[in-house]
């Protein structure tokens, strides 16, 4: 199917299916190669479909063993079957059970969606549109249905388990088992699971708010439950958060999560029954980071979240997938921040949105929160569906104020509980609760593309008065010429030249609240009794999504780094000034000058790592991380030469490295943590200064930083440490750092995730032999492209976070990519699909590069068969 082809599914052509199905009962007979799946369906006409109609299920590579209406064989003329659908042409207009069996083969199912095997685990991936490789059904979010799932094994596959609590098991005469597991709550096929296997697990037991006990567990490989306990803990602690902070609790007897070794995405929230990659489950100190600990809480609370957000109040329809995703990112986040530095989650959790989203939404795969047409509904699991999706939520509640937020939350719960929504739908709890008008603010839904908000400022000294004016653009994206005003809710202070924050008082005297909502293209605000011309501190706690152009100097911003009460704009006035000295250092690269670090920056980050840095470490790390070099590109926009911005990256770093030199090294030895080893947010902190330390003081010299990189990678008793060290080994290159690399490989031979970081490193190497190495590792014992986290770890970390290689000037990397993508696609189109939007910033790139990198697309494009999941991506991308 080529992308012309494939059909285009839109919002406005939504109508309600003609049939519904309320029960659902499954038996599946598990084998390795011929799973045998019998559905029995009780289906009757819906009142709101048309009447006669067809019954039309969705398939996808079904093999049709038997099909039975109320029990009796269907005759042949009455049905119509392939792989992809089954049509009943005229179907009772009454309440019917249909039977159907299905074959599958779980072993072949290499697309990791339906029924297959991982490392011989049975498990399940039915979303989006996975449930129809299972047995033919009507495979939409909003068919829900009532699910019993009967599930035989052998002896060899002593763990059974499904959506729901567990009703029945026992021994069969064959000499293997059963087990029976029932879900009261209507759900449709996307939430559905199960699992069987040989699995180790750790369990505990929950007491929700009103005292119901809940059975929870975490599965594992076998050896490996130990690992599993930070995420069991995780889960408990999410458990209660939603309690005490949206009011919701637990509704079912048992909790269970399951870790497998091949999974296409991060994890996923079936009705009690959560599959995860394994990838956000085990952790010991000894393979897992400080930030694999933080994904995985936050991974854990998200999927666990869904089960209000997503599962009790489903969505419609795949145009509202927002409604689930942004929601519960936005609530995971929440829950991250309360659990760890609100201040510091608020910065990483911008750095993501700006380093995937923008990119995004600036380029040709940009699309609304809410899309309005799909080819491929796999290929909107996206940035913007789930990222952008959580700030508008914050956006709301910025509108709206927290009071108001919540009531709107638990009068969506309420309102909406066992149903499938609409953002309308969950807008106007929203309007209701808070008794304002809300059409303009869900323009954010409808409308692609990043606004651009430009502030200018007067200060009048005869009036006392600070004038500031607000102006708000976007650029029009793929199917959107013109844009419309947005609702851009800008939090704001002002401080004083004695680094006071001045108190907000309108033109007429009155306290101001400190949020100014630009709702028109231009509007302007004037505050009365400023003694002296302040500094703006705008869009604090990055209050909206959006691109803030300012016109405050480097001192302006400096004296905001030292003095803002808001630690997120400190963070942001030393990235500004960071970003404008490294782009002009882009500039004297391109013209042949040789860039300077300048004195300014020196100072203010002198005078911040004497003062302030270890008062807040983990705020600190992030000040010292200076912007990326995907930060520094987007900023760029055009033209782009991937080596000019690294060369003039690591030229400003050099120099603030050696001006720092003193300072770092002495920060570095004080640093050092000498408690055992606890992955919280604290002893986190501390490391992640201690390593970006490290990593300024080796960019400043070499020598020095590799040996204590070195002597850190030696010494390490915990995973944080030795990665980084490795890292930064592999920054300094030569004989200790293969040396490293090989003891690394040694240590973790049998560790397939530790590994991936191994893979992954060397891949970001930004040296031209990156290329031939990365080829070489695809021959490494411990290399698969079957496994989606092994090629994603090699593969995907040289093409989304090598900048200089995967753009080399030749074109090599970008040909070696779309080789690896047209090798993947027939075995895992979503994988590979995934893998192609890293071309997704090609058209900003000068014009050698960017001819290679269409090439590259139009090779792809070219090739059969191709995916629709792949069709479709590189298609919008060549548009
Ligand atoms: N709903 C999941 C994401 C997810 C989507 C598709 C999948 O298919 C391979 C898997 C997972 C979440 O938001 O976590
Ligand atoms: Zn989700």
């Amino acid at each position: 199917m080529s992308a012309e082809n494939a059909s285009l599914i839109r919002l406005e052509d939504y109508r309600p299916t003609d049939y519904l199905i309320d029960t659902v009962a499954l038996t599946f007979r598990l084998h390795p190669t011929d799973t045998r799946i019998v559905s029995r369906l009780s289906v009757r006409p819906n009142p709101a479909g048309q009447t006669g109609a067809p019954l039309v299920l969705d398939g996808d590579d079904l093999t049709l063993v038997s099909i039975s209406l109320d029990d009796a064989p269907l005759a042949q003329d009455a049905y119509t079957v392939s792989p992809s659908r089954l049509v009943i042409t005229a179907p009772p207009q009454r309440p019917f059970t249909l039977t159907l069996e299905t074959a599958v083969n779980p072993t072949a199912n290499t697309k990791l969606m339906g029924l297959y095997r991982s490392s011989g685990v049975y498990c399940t991936q039915c979303e989006a549109d996975g449930f129809r490789r299972i047995t033919y059904f009507l495979d939409r979010p909003d068919v829900l249905s009532v699910y019993t799932a009967r599930i035989e094994a052998d002896a060899d596959t002593p763990l059974l388990l499904g959506n729901g609590n567990l009703v029945e098991a026992g021994a069969r005469a064959d000499g293997g088992h059963f087990a029976v597991w029932h879900d009261p709550f209507p759900k449709p096929g996307y939430l559905f699971a199960i699992v069987g296997g040989d699995l180790d697990k750790v369990e505990d037991v929950f007491i929700t708010a009103s005292g119901r006990e809940v059975k929870v567990a975490v599965y594992v490989e076998k050896g490996k439950s130990e690992r599993a306990r930070y995420a069991l803990d995780a889960l408990q602690r999410s458990m209660r958060w939603d309690e005490d902070v949206f009011g919701r609790e637990y509704d079912l007897d048992v909790f269970n999560i399951v870790a497998v070794s091949d999974f296409n995405m991060g994890a996923m929230e079936n009705k009690g029954l959560n599959i995860f990659n394994d990838k956000y489950v085990l952790a010991s100190e000894d393979t897992a980071t400080d930030g694999d600990y933080a994904n995985i809480e936050a991974i854990i609370a998200h999927e666990y979240f869904h089960n209000w957000t997503g599962n009790r109040i489903t969505c419609r329809d795949w145009f509202q997938l927002c409604l689930k995703e942004g929601l519960t990112v936005f609530r995971d986040q929440e829950f991250s921040s309360d659990a760890r530095s609100r201040a510091v989650k608020r910065i990483a959790d911008v750095r993501v949105l700006r380093a995937s989203q923008f990119p995004e939404d600036a380029g040709p795969l940009a699309h609304p929160v809410r899309p309005r047409a799909y080819k491929e509904i796999n290929n909107f699991y996206t940035a913007t569906v789930y990222e952008k999706g959580a700030e508008l939520i914050r956006v709301l509640k910025t509108l709206i104020g927290a009071q108001s937020f919540r009531r709107g939350m638990d009068l969506y719960f309420d309102r909406h509980d066992g149903t499938a929504a609409t953002i309308e739908e969950f807008i106007a709890c929203f309007a209701e609760a808070s008794g304002q008008d809300l059409a303009a603010f869900s323009r954010w839904y409808e409308q692609a593309g990043t606004p651009r908000v430009t502030a200018r400022g007067i200060y009048d000294a005869g009036n006392r008065t600070y004038t500031l004016t607000l102006t708000q653009e976007t650029p029009p994206t793929p199917g959107q010429p013109d844009k419309h005003p947005m609702v851009i809710p800008v939090a704001l202070g002002l401080v004083g030249a004695d680094g006071r924050e001045i108190a907000l008082k309108t033109a007429d005297g009155a306290p101001h609240d400190g949020i100014v909502v630009l709702d028109t293209a231009e509007k302007t605000i004037t505050f009365s009794q400023v003694d002296s011309s302040p500094t703006p501190s705008l869009l604090r706690e990055f209050s909206a999504p959006v691109i803030l152009d300012i016109d405050l100097s480097d001192d302006d911003l400096l004296r905001l780094f030292a003095y803002d009460t808001d630690p997120f704009n400190q963070w942001q006035s030393a990235q500004t000034v960071a970003t404008r000295i490294i782009r002009r250092a882009v500039d004297d690269i391109r013209a042949g000058r040789t860039p300077q670090t300048p004195d300014n920056l020196v100072h203010a980050l002198a005078e911040f790592l004497d003062a302030r840095a270890t008062r807040d470490p983990a705020f600190a790390a992030q000040v010292l991380a200076l912007p990326g070099e995907s930060d520094i590109a987007r900023e760029i926009g055009s033209d782009i030469d991937p080596d000019a911005i690294h060369v003039a990256r690591k030229t400003i770093r050099a120099g603030l490295g050696r001006a720092l030199a003193d300072k770092l090294a002495a920060l570095y030895n004080d640093l050092a943590v000498t408690a055992r080893y606890r992955p919280d947010a604290a002893q986190a902190g501390q490391r992640a200064l201690r390593n970006a330390v490290l990593d300024l003081l080796t960019a400043g010299d070499p020598t020095r930083g590799g040996a204590l990189a070195q002597a850190q990678f030696d010494s390490a008793d915990n995973m944080t440490d030795r990665i980084v060290a490795l890292a930064t080994l592999t920054h300094v290159a030569g004989l200790a750092c293969e040396n490293a690399l090989a003891a690394f490989a040694a240590r973790y031979a049998d560790n397939p995730l530790v590994l991936d970081k191994w893979f992954s490193l060397q891949a970001m190497i930004a040296e031209p032999e990156t290329l031939d190495r990365v080829k070489a590792l695809l021959d490494h014992p411990a290399f698969s492209l079957s496994n989606p986290n092994r090629t994603r770890a090699l593969v995907g970390s040289f093409a989304m976070a090598n900048p200089t290689q995967f753009a080399r000037p030749d074109g090599a990397g970008f040909a070696f990519v779309a080789d690896i993508i047209i090798r993947l696609d027939p075995a895992n189109p979503q994988l590979a699909s995934r893998l192609a939007t890293a071309f997704r910033t090609w058209k900003t790139l000068e014009p050698g590069r960017r001819a290679h990198a269409e090439a590259a697309l139009e090779r792809i494009a070219a090739a059969t068969p191709l995916s629709p999941d792949v069709s479709d991506i590189v298609g919008r991308m060549l548009d």
